[in-house]
C-alpha cells in the first residue's frame, strides 16, 4: 500500500496530490492514508501538507527499490531479477524460499529493513531501515558441492572491491568472510546452501554492509566493534554501492567459473588483513594461539603453532586478535 501512495507523488514529481482523491483510488479511509504518510516521514521522507491542496513530497531518502537500482546497473547477470521488501523478516529466508521455487540464477533479494536478519549460529545481525544494505543473492553454480565454501571467499572479494571503488580503500577481509574498515566490521556475510552428493541446487549469498548506521546507534555488545561509511565519514549513495558491489562480484564469479577458484584465492590473499597476524583460534571449548599464514586451495586458514600448520576449516571457529577478551559462551 505504502508504494502504492508513493507512486502517486513520484508522478507528481514535486506536485500536491490530494489524500481524498488517493482514498478514493485505492478505496481506503483518509485516516489509513495519514498512517501510512506518517510512517514514511519516520522513515526519511520529508511532505509539506496544505489543508487544500493536499501533501506535496520534498524529499525522499536514497531507496533500493528495484526502479532505483536497476538505473544504475552494468551487470549481466546478478541483479537482472530484484525481490524488493521494504521490511521482511531476512532476505535470506525470502531467497531460499523462491530459490527452491526455481527463482532463476543472480535473483537478488534486498529489503531496507530485516526484522530478524541473522548471522552464523543464528546470531542476529542489526539491519535497521534504509540504513544499510541487506540482500541475498542466489547463484546455482555448476560446481562441485565441496567447492561452495570459496563461494563465500569469493563473495568476500567482490564486496571488498564494491567499498574500494566508494571511496574506502582501507576496507580488507578478516577471514573468513567479515569486511573491516580500521579494525571494525563494517559487512557480515552469511552463505547458504542446498545440495545433492554431487550437484549445488543453489547457493544463498546472504550480505549486510553498514552505510548510515551512527555510531551511537549500534548496539551496545558492538558498538565498540562495529563501523559504518557514515562513521568511516563517507556519506554513500546506497544503490551506487550495491551497483559497484554487484559488477565486482560478477566479475569474480565468471573467474572462479572460467579459470577454478585458484585466481579468486589470489585476489582474496591480496585483501587479507588476516595473513601475516598472530591470532587466537576459538572452537567451541578451547582456544590456541598462531599466526595465520596463509590459505589453502580449499579456502581454509592455515595457522603456524608451536605443534605445526594448523588448517582451520570455515565453521563454528572465531578468529580474533591475541590481545582480544576470551568470548564467554
Ligand atoms: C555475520 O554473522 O556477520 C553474517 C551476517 C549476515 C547478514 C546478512 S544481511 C542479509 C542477509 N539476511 C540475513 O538474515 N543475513 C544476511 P556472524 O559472523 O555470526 O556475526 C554476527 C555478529 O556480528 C553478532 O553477534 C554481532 O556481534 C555482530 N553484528 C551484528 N550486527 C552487526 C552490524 N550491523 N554490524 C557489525 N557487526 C554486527
Amino acid at each position: 500500500m505504502r508504494n502504492e501512495i508513493l507512486e502517486y507523488f513520484r508522478k507528481a514529481n514535486g506536485g500536491y496530490v490530494s489524500g481524498e482523491q488517493i482514498s478514493k483510488d485505492l478505496k481506503v479511509s483518509r485516516t489509513a492514508i495519514w498512517k501510512h504518510i506518517n510512517v514514511l516521514k519516520e522513515r526519511g521522507y520529508i511532505f509539506e501538507s496544505s489543508t487544500r491542496k493536499g501533501y506535496r513530497l520534498i524529499y525522499a531518502p536514497d531507496l533500493l527499490t528495484p526502479l532505483e537500482i536497476e538505473s544504475v546497473l552494468h551487470t549481466e547477470l546478478l541483479g537482472r531479477h530484484i525481490v524488493y521488501y521494504e521490511s521482511t523478516t531476512s532476505t535470506n529466508e525470502e531467497a531460499k524460499k523462491i530459490a527452491m521455487q526455481g527463482a532463476e540464477e543472480g535473483t537478488i533479494v534486498v529489503a531496507e529493513e530485516q526484522v530478524t536478519g541473522h548471522g552464523r549460529l543464528s546470531r542476529s545481525f542489526y539491519t535497521p531501515f534504509a540504513k544499510g544494505i541487506w540482500f541475498s543473492v542466489i547463484l546455482r553454480p555448476k560446481f562441485f558441492p565441496m567447492e561452495a565454501s570459496k563461494c563465500t571467499l569469493m563473495a568476500a572479494v567482490g564486496v571488498c572491491r564494491g567499498i574500494h571503488r566508494l571511496g574506502l580503500p582501507a576496507a580488507g577481509i578478516k577471514w573468513p568472510n567479515d569486511i573491516l574498515v580500521n579494525g571494525k566490521k563494517m559487512v557480515g556475510m552469511l552463505s547458504e546452501m542446498s545440495s545433492s552428493m554431487e550437484k549445488i541446487d543453489y547457493i544463498i549469498l546472504g550480505i549486510g554492509i553498514n552505510t548510515g548506521i551512527k555510531e551511537n546507534e549500534f548496539p551496545e555488545e558492538f558498538r565498540e566493534t562495529a563501523t559504518s561509511f557514515l562513521n568511516e565519514g563517507i556519506n554513500v549513495s546506497r544503490k551506487n554501492l550495491l551497483a559497484a558491489v554487484l559488477a565486482e562480484l560478477e566479475a569474480e564469479y565468471k573467474l572462479a567459473q572460467t579459470e577454478g577458484f585458484e585466481r579468486v584465492l589470489e585476489d582474496w590473499r591480496k585483501l587479507s588483513i588476516t595473513l601475516g597476524k598472530e591470532v587466537r583460534v576459538i572452537y567451541s571449548n578451547e582456544n590456541y594461539i598462531g599466526k595465520a599464514v596463509d590459505i589453502d586451495k580449499d579456502g581454509c586458514l592455515l595457522v603456524e603453532t608451536k605443534e605445526g600448520i594448523q588448517r582451520v576449516l570455515a565453521g563454528d571457529v572465531s578468529i580474533r586478535p591475541v590481545d582480544a577478551p576470551i568470548p564467554q559462551r
